[in-house]
């Protein structure tokens, strides 16, 4: 008997379906986000990374250009079992003469169209409303100067389009996620303008009726920025109202919360109101946001809840992390194969018994039996989810990391 047959069986006692456990996990898409290569740089070359986030370290190797970091992608997506999506921003635009930011066509980003056909991914967007000198004030589409909201208007209405391009030529809908920094450091003389120009600006953006069978549209908040501590525009309540009143989503960001709050508790409550669930998955450390996600107690929790809302279908899973301290694709394959297991992990507890005991008001049933799912051989099934999607199972794949870094990274400067 292989130690997976035994897990097998194991899990079978427990009265848990592992092969169906493993072919659901087989079909969730996760979109691994671009700028984790580059420290969020993008190709513009316009200055560095501002609107209140930051990469922190200097780790060699990291990508210089379009090619690089399609390089790295194919490297990372190598090392992680399954098909997934690519999120891409709109500063990551390709080609000899790209326009400003307001002025971007899905031509611009042809070359990331035919990338992802290539690789068999699917594709999002992010307008990019930071790293720019009309976004230097920290305000964008809330801010008092007319034409400085113009610009980002126009430039959320060409990342919509760029996006319903995305999902027409690759034929999956596209997200467009938008994320503004908009904040002030101390305390505002005034909550109430900002936000109310913010929903004005967010209408005109949304104005344009682009097919919904390619295009996901949804806004996403945050608790505080660096820099902006004192006051964030784009708040949790402004845009769950505006989502909810404008059939939009709103994308939890897990990093974007207060650090006892629990965006795993959020889950089950959106569903049942919109149709569609958007995630960002990042790891908090006190003021970052942003670090690589760890299998820790959160990530486990937020699977358990897309697993038991039976909500993998409706929920577009993205990733939001960048450090520059380490190696950039063990970054990438360490928080998306993180994504992965917390999914397995949730798809093989026993929750129609868990539900029942709950039901039945069973609370010592449900406390005990918790606690012996923690103790069940699910690394076997990992392993055998890596070897049948020809992965290198357990940390494997770290040595074609370093071989690659070796290689190619270490010849960048
Ligand atoms: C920032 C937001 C936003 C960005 C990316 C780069 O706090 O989380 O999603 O991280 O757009
Ligand atoms: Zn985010």
């Amino acid at each position: 008997m292989t130690r997976f047959e035994a897990a097998k069986a194991h899990y079978g006692d427990y009265g848990v379906d592992v092969d169906k456990a493993l072919n659901v996990l087989s079909g969730v898409r996760i979109s691994m986000h671009c700028w984790q290569g580059d420290d969020v740089t993008g190709f513009e070359n316009k200055g560095s990374l501002s609107g209140g986030i930051a990469a922190t370290g200097n780790y060699p190797g990291k990508a210089r250009n379009a090619e690089e970091l399609m390089a790295d992608i194919k490297k990372a997506l190598s090392l992680i079992p399954g098909k997934h999506k690519l999120n891409l921003h709109a500063s990551y635009a390709i080609g000899g003469s790209i326009p400003d930011r307001d002025k971007l066509e899905p031509k611009h980003f042809s070359a990331w169209a035919d990338f992802a056909r290539a690789e068999g991914l699917g594709l999002d967007f992010n307008p990019t409303f930071f790293s720019h000198p009309k976004a230097d004030k920290g305000l964008t589409l809330s801010s008092p100067d007319a034409s400085i909201r113009n610009f980002w208007i126009e430039h959320g209405k060409a990342s919509r389009r760029i996006a319903e391009y995305f999902g027409k030529t690759l034929g999956m809908p596209a997200l467009n996620d938008v994320w503004i920094p908009d904040g002030y450091k101390d305390i505002p003389a005034d909550r109430y303008k900002p936000r109310e120009r913010l929903k004005a600006s967010l209408d005109e953006v949304f104005s344009e009726k682009l097919d919904p069978n390619y295009l996901i549209d949804c806004v996403e908040s945050k608790v505080f920025g660096i820099g902006l501590e004192s006051y964030t525009v784009g708040s949790h309540e402004f845009y769950l109202s505006y989502a909810a009143k404008n059939n939009v989503l709103c994308l939890l960001d897990t990093g974007h919360f207060h650090p006892t709050e629990m965006v795993s508790d959020k889950i089950p409550s959106l569903l049942l109101f919109f149709g569609k669930l958007a995630l960002h998955v990042s790891r908090p450390v006190r003021w970052d946001s942003d670090h690589v996600i760890i299998f820790d107690e959160e990530l486990k929790e937020i699977a358990k809840e897309l697993v038991r809302c039976n909500a993998l279908d409706k929920t577009l899973i993205g990733l939001d992390f960048f450090d520059a301290s380490i190696n950039r694709i063990a970054a990438w394959v360490t928080g998306m194969r993180n994504m992965q297991k917390a999914l397995l992990y949730a798809l093989l507890m026993p929750y129609e018994k868990l539900s029942r005991f709950q039901e039945e008001s069973n609370f010592t049933e449900i406390l005990v039996l918790m606690e012996e799912c923690k103790f069940l051989p699910f690394a076997d099934v990992w392993d055998e989810f890596c070897g049948r999607n020809d992965v290198p199972p357990r940390d494997a794949w770290f040595k074609p990391v370093l071989e690659y870094e070796k290689q190619v990274l270490s010849k960048r400067n």
